[in-house]
């Protein structure tokens, strides 16, 4: 079996400190975090930021300034959000995609279709999508195809016909949004049987289906993200003291189904990263 990659979401854009006191909020905090989620097994950090009220934004200073306080303390790949959260514009979002040398991300994630979330609606019309796959593609960054809901791969598909993305495509399934994609096992293989071959995948499942899906996704060979952006408790009622908690679960997970946990560098050739 090959290696699988740990992503740690450490913050997110929605969950507030109201929900949990565990929530990272300034660059010094997400370093530290990502610091110990990398040695609880994370290869890889997916970033949101916060402005100094803990609330959500893209903005390009406040990515700097966490990437940089991560980079001073884990040798971690960094996949920095377009996502944002909902209500952004486009240009918002791209924030991350601006900063270069050592600051650049090496991934940033690509939301290929709109979805119910909550009783929101994260929109992301084929133009907007297309215009971040273009701003990705621009700043030599590798994208992560973000699937919610079933016709999103075939969304990604469109994109690679149109020349946006590249093969091969690394795809995260997140299950179980409230309004988008159930975390069933029939769907997390419906959407693995729609990706090109030697594509890349994982699965992020939302709330108490986190631990459900990630050991389905280790036991069909994909990768895993955990994290307080996608659960805060580590057992009902019980908050998680972080996210390094939550990938320590994630990698024993993978030693008890004798999947051996990508280093940095194994995840790096994974990914075809430069
Ligand atoms: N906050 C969600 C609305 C991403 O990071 O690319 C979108 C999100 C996806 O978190
Ligand atoms: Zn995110």
């Amino acid at each position: 079996m090959k290696p699988c990659i740990l992503t740690a979401a450490i913050v997110g854009a929605e969950v507030t400190r109201e929900d949990t006191p565990y929530l990272p909020i300034t660059a010094d905090e997400l370093g530290e975090e990502a610091h110990r989620c990398a040695q609880a097994g994370a290869a890889v950090i997916h970033l949101h930021v916060r402005d100094s009220e803990g609330h959500a934004s893209q903005a390009t200073p406040l990515f700097r300034d966490a990437i940089r306080a991560i980079r001073a303390r884990a040798d971690v790949i960094i996949q920095t959000s377009t996502g944002g959260a909902v209500g952004m514009t486009a240009d918002e979002r791209c924030g991350p995609l601006r900063l270069d040398g050592a600051e650049k991300p090496d991934m940033a994630t690509l939301n290929v279709g709109t979805i119910n979330f909550g009783d929101q609606i994260f929109a992301n019309p084929a133009p907007v999508t297309a215009g971040i796959a273009r701003r990705i593609q621009e700043a030599g960054i590798t994208p992560e195809i973000e699937v919610y809901d079933a016709g999103h791969v075939e969304i990604a598909l469109d994109l690679l016909d149109k020349g946006l993305l590249k093969e091969p495509l690394h795809f995260q399934f997140v299950l179980g949004v409230k309004g988008a994609l159930g975390p069933s096992a029939r769907n997390l293989d419906f959407l693995v049987g729609g990706i090109p071959a030697g594509s890349t995948w994982g699965v992020a499942g939302i709330g108490r289906h986190e631990f459900p899906l990630a050991e389905l996704a280790i036991a069909r060979g994909g990768n895993v993200r955990v994290g307080l952006e996608d659960n805060i408790y580590m057992s009902k009622g019980v908050l998680a003291e972080g996210s390094a908690p939550l990938v320590a679960r994630a990698a024993d997970l993978c030693r008890a189904a004798a999947r051996p946990i990508a280093s940095v560098a194994q995840a790096r050739e994974l990914l075809y990263l430069r």
